[in-house]
């Protein structure tokens, strides 16, 4: 099969005619009075008609080949936009621009209309999106699995320098790249009792498919992302209705109404709500009685699920998929209890993405035994076979302090357990998981994270990518090792200013955004120094923020001093909840204002923060990067995968030896990059100091000015008590180091604006960025999935070979 040579060339004329018959006839618009709206829908359902036929012959070549699937579980699916993707690795994006053109429409703005599917926190989810492209991409058979939430992470907006969430409503007008598939649908269950080998729930609700279409590059492949909604199972419990109980009977319907209704808007942290766990369970069952169901009709025998079904818990939000497949596997299918949990485990794995321990997920066995019963059962028995089968005490079980953790559960029940970075596992098999890795050696390992070239580069950097397929030709998109036949052009000065050109070219694009929607003029000329990601203390956004001030500071004193002209672009929700990291961002707004007005510094620094940072907002800001800050504590980030895309656009890194960082700077070369502060290990030790903010602040003066120009008031100056909780805790309780590491961050910057100030050298540091980074394309990551974890081969094995 082979679905490049099926894929028959669209042009312009019939993609027009197909866009206009979609206008008439699905939409009931007459063209002269089409809005934009109705032209991306009408352009929008003809681009999926393309997608249909390859996403069939899919579908047929995996059951006719009897192939292996993946099904990857996650609670966060961070996808973005879909149109302009689909065109792209289409290859309908020429036609497309025609079509607009002809109606008079411009391409960019049908396609901007598209409101971005967050269903998604951050670097999880976007991780998620990037591995659905990227194993379509690859010809991976595969579902993802997810919940159709109504309301996907909230909006930011600012009010008065401070963070206010409004609800997100993406659902509000038709999404056209979802099918409903109400014949899909399962029953889930919550509370009751557990009565002897089953499950009697009290209550229930019905989880009802909605299918979208995944295609990879150049449509050879495409997958299914299946998100599941809520249903209620009966409108009314007619017995209560009757009995004249009315509130009472509209419970059920209560319960599915709020169970797919919103994303918790929390990133590497959890808040134990039941909610949340009936969530968890609402995706981990559906998504186990589905597979199961598809297995049934194609093979008799359920010993034989792992050499055809390989199921991926995208960290232990799902993790309650253990118990669950066990109990489908035995209350339901009959099967034998150590058969069962023998095949649940070679059937599942597990990816752990942090060790901050506010995010390892913990359930009270009272919550738990009340919502899943039965599973609290299983869950108990696992833990006992496992204590029996290791000789192992009680402090390393699954169940300890009367919690469940799910760390140890989604351990346990898995056959391979992997971090996401070599410095992650590393620290995975020393930290949170140490005992399990001596009783199970072999079980933890690693995949470093990797992001989808089609998104990051072509979509995002149009410039770029045509400078880059002018030079090399298009191999790259498909195989992004192909991207260091770049390399010996670092040295060939035409295209190092092409290359410049091309960057140029996204800056002014990017300043005049945030002219039109901010009001600040920035200069293109400038160094674009950019932080975007959630605003967390351990991404230590006020470590730059103080920078910032110092910088300023040392401007004013002194402004003839060469200094490189920068612009501090900062991007990035709090957590609701998340009172530090509210107050980090009123000091970065009430610092931009003061610097943005200073006449001093006007043509040497500017501070901008634009509200809202999502998928659309990073792939406007990320090809304009001079400059990426990866500047967490070492040990606190996983991996990190915004610091990838940078890479790849051509960006340098200014970051401490954390997750990925260490491996970018590995393959870019150690002269190519920024590097300062303490490693892992030091900040292990320095903590044991209990003076070792203060002792740090004391010898640098740099330090202390900032401080006290935030405790003066000098950026609030209608409250000038403001930040003294802040400023209080940088002395005192400052658990990521940001006092430690302060003196060696504002050296290494200094570095960087030397740097700038030659911009030959500058530009032949990012050409070489751009070139060695054909590691980080999530094809590899996915290619180690398939190999170490799923053993599944690509179904495009003997087709044409990628190009
Ligand atoms: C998340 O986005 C991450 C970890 C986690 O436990 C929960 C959420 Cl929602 C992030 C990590 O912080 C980041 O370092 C990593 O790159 C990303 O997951 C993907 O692995």
């Amino acid at each position: 099969m082979n679905m490049t040579t099926n894929m028959r060339p669209v042009s312009s004329a019939a993609l027009k005619q197909a866009v206009e018959q979609h206008l008439t006839y699905t939409l009931g618009k007459d063209a002269g009075h089409a809005s934009v709206y109705d032209w991306r829908m009408a352009l929008s359902f003809a681009i999926r008609d393309c997608i249909v036929e390859p996403w069939f012959r899919a579908t047929r070549s995996t059951y006719e080949g009897q192939r292996k699937r993946v099904y990857y579980l996650s609670m966060e699916f961070l996808i973005g936009r879909t149109l302009e993707d689909a065109m792209i690795n289409l290859g309908l994006l020429e036609a497309a621009r025609d079509v607009a053109n002809e109606v008079g429409f411009d391409l960019r703005e049908i396609i901007e209309d598209e409101p971005d599917a967050a269903l998604g926190n951050g670097g999880l989810g976007r991780l998620a999106a990037c591995f659905l492209e990227s194993m379509s991409t690859i010809g991976c058979p595969a579902f993802g699995y997810g919940i159709r939430y109504e309301h996907g992470l909230f909006r930011q907006r600012f009010e008065g320098g401070q963070q206010v969430e409004t609800p997100e409503d993406w659902l509000t007008l038709p999404h056209p790249w979802e099918f409903a598939r109400p014949e899909s649908a399962y029953e889930i269950g919550f509370k009751g009792e557990a009565v002897d080998g089953g499950w009697r729930p009290a209550e229930s609700v019905v989880a009802s498919a909605y299918d979208m279409p995944v295609i990879g590059w150049q449509g050879r492949w495409a997958n299914t992302l299946r998100l599941w909604g809520a249903k209620p199972t009966t409108l009314f419990d007619l017995e209560r209705f009757n009995s004249g109980d009315y509130a009472a009977a509209a419970e059920p319907e209560a319960l599915a109404r709020t169970l797919s209704r919103v994303l918790y808007p929390d990133d590497t942290t959890y808040q134990g709500k039941e909610l949340r766990l009936k969530q968890e369970f609402f995706l981990t069952s559906a998504a186990l009685q589905d597979i199961l169901r598809r297995f049934r009709t194609e093979y008799d025998d359920l010993a034989k699920l792992p050499t055809k079904v390989a199921i991926q818990m995208n960290d232990t939000h799902p993790a309650i998929a253990g118990p669950e497949l066990i109990r489908l596997l035995t209350d339901v299918h009959g099967m034998e209890w150590s058969q069962a949990q023998e095949i649940a485990r070679a059937t599942l794995g597990y990816t752990n993405h942090t060790l901050l321990p506010e995010a390892l997920e913990r359930w009270s066995t009272w919550l738990m035994g009340n919502v899943l019963p039965r599973h609290m059962q299983i869950i108990e028995r696992i833990d006992d076979d496992h204590r029996r089968a290791t000789k192992r005490p009680a402090h390393v079980g699954i169940v300890r302090n009367n919690e469940v953790q799910m760390g140890e559960l989604a351990f346990i029940m898995s056959h391979k357990v992997n971090g996401v970075s070599a410095l992650h596992s590393d620290l995975v098999k020393k930290t949170v998981f140490h005992d399990l890795n001596e009783i199970h050696p072999g079980r933890i390992i690693n995949q470093t994270n990797g992001v989808t070239p089609r998104r990051w580069l072509k979509l995002a950097n149009p410039p770029l990518a045509t400078l880059i397929s002018d030079k090399i030709g298009e191999g790259w998109i498909g195989d992004l090792e192909q991207i260091k036949t770049l390399e010996p052009f670092a040295k060939d000065a035409d295209f190092r200013r092409d290359f410049r050109a091309a960057k140029r070219t996204n800056k002014v694009a990017l300043s005049n955004w945030v002219g039109e929607t901010m009001g600040v003029k920035i200069d293109p000329d400038a160094m674009f120094d950019v932080q975007i990601k959630r605003i967390h203390e351990y991404k230590r956004q006020h470590l730059n923020i103080f920078e910032t001030i110092a910088l300023w500071h040392n401007m004013r004193e002194n402004p003839n001093a060469g200094w490189a002209p920068r612009v501090k672009i900062f991007g990035g929700k709090s957590a609701p909840g998340y009172a530090v990291a509210k107050e980090i961002i009123h000091l970065i707004n009430d610092v931009a204002s003061v610097i943005n007005s200073d006449p001093v510094t006007k043509d040497l620094l500017k501070v901008v923060y634009p509200p809202n940072y999502n998928v659309s907002m990073a792939e406007r800001v990320i090809p304009a990067t001079d400059l990426s800050e990866q500047i967490s504590t070492a040990g606190k980030e996983a991996s990190g995968t915004g610091n990838m895309k940078f890479t790849m656009n051509g960006a340098l890194t200014i970051g401490t030896l954390d997750g990925a960082n260490v491996e970018i700077r590995e393959q870019v070369g150690p002269e190519n990059f920024f590097l300062f502060g303490l490693t892992a290990d030091e900040v292990v030790k320095h903590r044991r100091n209990v003076r070792h903010a203060r002792d740090a602040i004391e010898a640098s003066q740099n330090m202390q000015s900032v401080l006290q120009m935030i405790v003066e008031g000098r950026f609030s100056p209608s409250d000038p008590d403001r930040y003294h909780g802040l400023v209080d805790r940088a002395w005192n309780h400052d658990h990521y180091l940001v006092a430690a590491d302060f003196d060696s961050y504002y050296d290494a910057q200094r570095k960087v604006d030397a740097l700038y100030l030659d911009p030959d050298a500058w530009e032949e540091q990012a050409v070489l960025n751009t070139a060695r980074s054909g590691f980080f394309s999530s094809d590899r990551t996915i290619r180690g999935y398939m190999a170490d974890i799923w053993e599944t081969e690509s179904a495009l094995v003997g087709e044409e070979s990628l190009t």
